[in-house]
């Protein structure tokens, strides 16, 4: 081959991975890594990602000088010459892409062992997924339960994701990994954040009308933050007092659907929780009776003029025993007072 062939060869390839290195490097494909985990699985990406674009070019240039070098005259109607096989090109092309995939797996093997290993002292928290909503509960925290995922900066973290009903998925986008929930199973994820911040939380299995609002947010807090939030809620949700249900409250969500005079809640979603005990002489129940099942059961009493569904069906699950006692007498107490 000439020299002048081969260089055009290479100006042509070199064009080529430059156009898809710029797509690849300036388009923002994935959001920026919030976690130990994400930040080597873009690795295990650009690494892949490298390798086809180098495969891009050498095709790419290979094609192009073909087509315009080799092109037939428009009258030309005569049969190409006869080639057989080139032994040496066939080794080549079958040995370099056997090289490249093994390299791929064990790059990724090597990236999957580091992520599922466990940091010292990991922090465990369970995950549970229902139609349509997640709750969380943090057993190292007294069973503070709560409808935010909180977690604290650079600590090793194990989460254990239940389904009550169907199939989920958890994903977080910015960390990286999606992890499946399914019923009668615990699936784990591993993940090490990285960065202080909100973080949205997506159920990425398609599993009920719901599913498109099957959204959370996940709190990335510093360390120290995070041991004040989850001891005082902790502390708070477990004593059963009057804290305990207001504390409850806050952290479940119920304030973003409910108005509720005594923890400041002005939702409009559902019915003013001020007037629950003129809304219990509906269904004739006494008022704690009446609470209890509007939370455990709500579409046991849909209160008119109210969407069905749109409560979540969580909390009788996600909140113990005991917080749901704290919860009810939390309710019972403050709109008493409030209509007497
Ligand atoms: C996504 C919005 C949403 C959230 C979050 C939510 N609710 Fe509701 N809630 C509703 C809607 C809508 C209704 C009315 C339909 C029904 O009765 O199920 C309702 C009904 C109720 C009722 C019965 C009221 C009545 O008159 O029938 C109670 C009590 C209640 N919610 C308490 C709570 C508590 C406590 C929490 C937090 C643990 C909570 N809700 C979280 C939307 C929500
Ligand atoms: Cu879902």
């Amino acid at each position: 081959m000439r020299r002048g062939s081969i260089l055009q060869l290479v100006v042509i390839g070199v064009i080529a991975g430059a156009i898809a290195g710029a797509v690849a490097y300036f388009v923002p494909w994935l959001p920026k890594p919030a976690t130990l985990e994400a930040e080597r699985i873009d690795w295990v990406f650009w690494f892949v990602t490298v390798i086809c674009i180098v495969i891009f070019a050498l095709v790419i240039s290979v094609i192009v000088y073909s087509v315009i070098k080799f092109r037939v005259a428009p009258d030309d109607d005569t049969d190409g010459p006869p080639i057989h096989g080139h032994t040496g090109l066939e080794i080549v092309w079958t040995a370099v892409p056997a090289i490249l995939v093994t390299a791929i797996g064990v790059f990724s093997a090597i990236v999957l062992a580091r992520n599922d290993a466990l940091g010292v002292n990991p922090l465990r928290i369970d995950v549970y997924a229902q139609q349509f909503a997640w709750s969380f509960k943090y057993p190292e925290s007294n069973g503070l339960s709560a409808t935010e995922l909180r977690l604290p900066v650079h600590r090793s973290i194990q989460l254990r994701i239940h389904s009550k009903d169907v199939i989920h998925s958890f994903w977080v986008p910015q960390f990286g990994q999606k992890q499946d929930a399914v019923p009668g199973q615990v699936t784990t994820l591993h993940i090490t954040p990285t960065r202080v911040g909100r973080f949205p939380i997506k159920c990425t299995e398609l599993c009920g009308l719901g599913h498109a609002f099957m959204r959370a947010t996940a709190i990335v807090m510093p360390a120290a933050e995070y041991d004040a939030w989850a001891a005082k809620q902790g502390q708070a949700q477990s004593t059963g007092g009057a804290d305990a249900g207001k504390a409850i409250f806050a952290s479940n969500g119920c304030a973003a659907c409910h108005t509720l005079k005594a923890a400041g809640a002005t939702g409009k979603v559902g019915p003013d929780l001020d007037r629950l005990p003129a809304f219990a002489k509906g269904p004739g129940k006494p008022l704690d009776a009446f609470i209890r099942e509007s939370i455990v059961k709500p579409d046991a009493y849909i209160e008119k003029g109210y969407p069905p569904n749109v409560m979540p069906k969580t909390f009788g699950s996600s909140l113990s025993s005991k917080q749901l006692d704290a919860l009810v007498r939390y309710l019972v107490a403050s709109t008493r007072g409030g209509s007497a």
